[in-house]
């Protein structure tokens, strides 16, 4: 009984990962976080354009912002038999344990974007790699632009992004970490915009309110800054000169923006993963051996680089 679920690959000891046949075609699994935002549009069309070229089926799923649905998501994913599962977990500690669910399952799991905290799940063990960017080297690109270019403008407000996602934990502490060391900057006052254009927006206005003093807006994406520069315009502050912007992403209307002179720095988080997360698969199936992280090159755009960039954006 043992030995021939040991061969069918469906019954595996903790800690193994399960094993991939190399094979012509693959159904696999993409359980996306939402949908209301460029990058995430972006994310998807690269998934799905890929899986299209490659002749693999697409099983996708999209949470639409409930970590309790990309559980469910995930769990249906397993349920279905998927050959694999890429999962860009919404938050870092709730879909943990459905990543050792598909383990167990004899199903490879491979984060994209987003990662589960290092303390619940191993890379190696219970799923196959992390691919996506360094965000704590997003956060200390920022603050490095600030202290070089800040003329004077200390005071800043955070918008952070999605409560317990890992971007936005990365995000923060690569920024809050550089910007203290440096010495000399406040950071009045740090609040969740949920990664989202309006939630952004009204938290921006609230906190401009409270703040009449701050004089630079940090953005963890591109949406919320976005939302920051209505909600400075609303209140009669000139975004990029009054209070300089800050933002991450690089999506088309940010990168405008920094043409704009609106924003004043935004570092590329790049959202295109089909081609690298297919040749992980197939990688894998063959018997690559993956480090815990695969990290994408991200450049940057200011004033002088916008233009040029807005025609390669997303
Ligand atoms: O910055 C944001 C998205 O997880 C890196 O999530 C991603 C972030 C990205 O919704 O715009």
């Amino acid at each position: 009984m043992v030995a021939l679920a040991l061969v069918t690959g469906t019954v595996l000891a903790q800690g193994m990962l399960p094993k991939l046949a190399v094979k012509s075609t693959y159904r696999v699994g993409f359980a996306q976080t939402e949908s209301n935002n460029p990058w995430r549009l972006a994310q998807t069309k690269s998934m799905q354009d890929e899986a299209k070229r490659l002749g693999y089926q697409l099983v996708y799923t999209d949470a639409a912002g409930s970590t309790a649905k990309q559980v469910a998501d995930v769990r249906s994913m397993i349920a279905q038999k998927v050959d694999a599962i890429f999962l860009s977990p919404r938050e870092d500690k709730p879909l943990a344990p459905v990543v050792k669910e598909a383990r167990d399952a004899g199903i490879p799991v491979i984060l994209l974007d987003r990662n589960i905290d290092p303390a619940l799940s191993k890379a190696g063990a219970d799923y196959v790699t992390f691919i996506g960017s360094d965000f704590i080297l997003e956060g200390q690109r920022v603050a490095n632009w600030l202290i070089k270019n800040n003329a004077g403008k200390k005071n800043i407000i955070e918008l952070e992004g999605t409560t317990g996602a890992s971007p936005a934990n990365d995000r923060k502490k690569g920024f809050d970490d550089t910007i203290k060391k440096a010495g000399g900057f406040k950071i009045l006052a740090s609040q969740s915009g949920n990664f989202a254009r309006d939630t952004g927006r009204q938290v921006a206005e609230t906190l401009l309110q409270a703040h009449p003093d701050a004089n630079v807006i940090y953005a963890h994406n591109d949406e919320m800054a976005i939302g920051a520069i209505s909600a400075l315009e609303a209140a009669g502050k000139k975004p990029g000169k009054d209070v300089l912007v800050l933002s991450i992403d690089g999506e088309r209307e940010g990168v405008q923006n920094v043409a704009d002179g609106k924003i004043n720095y935004d570092v590329e988080c790049n959202p295109r993963f089909g081609p690298a997360a297919f040749r992980t698969l197939q990688g894998y199936a063959k018997g690559t051996k993956y480090p815990a992280k695969i990290i994408n090159a991200d450049r940057d755009y200011t004033l002088a680089t916008a233009k040029s960039g807005l025609a390669g954006s997303y």
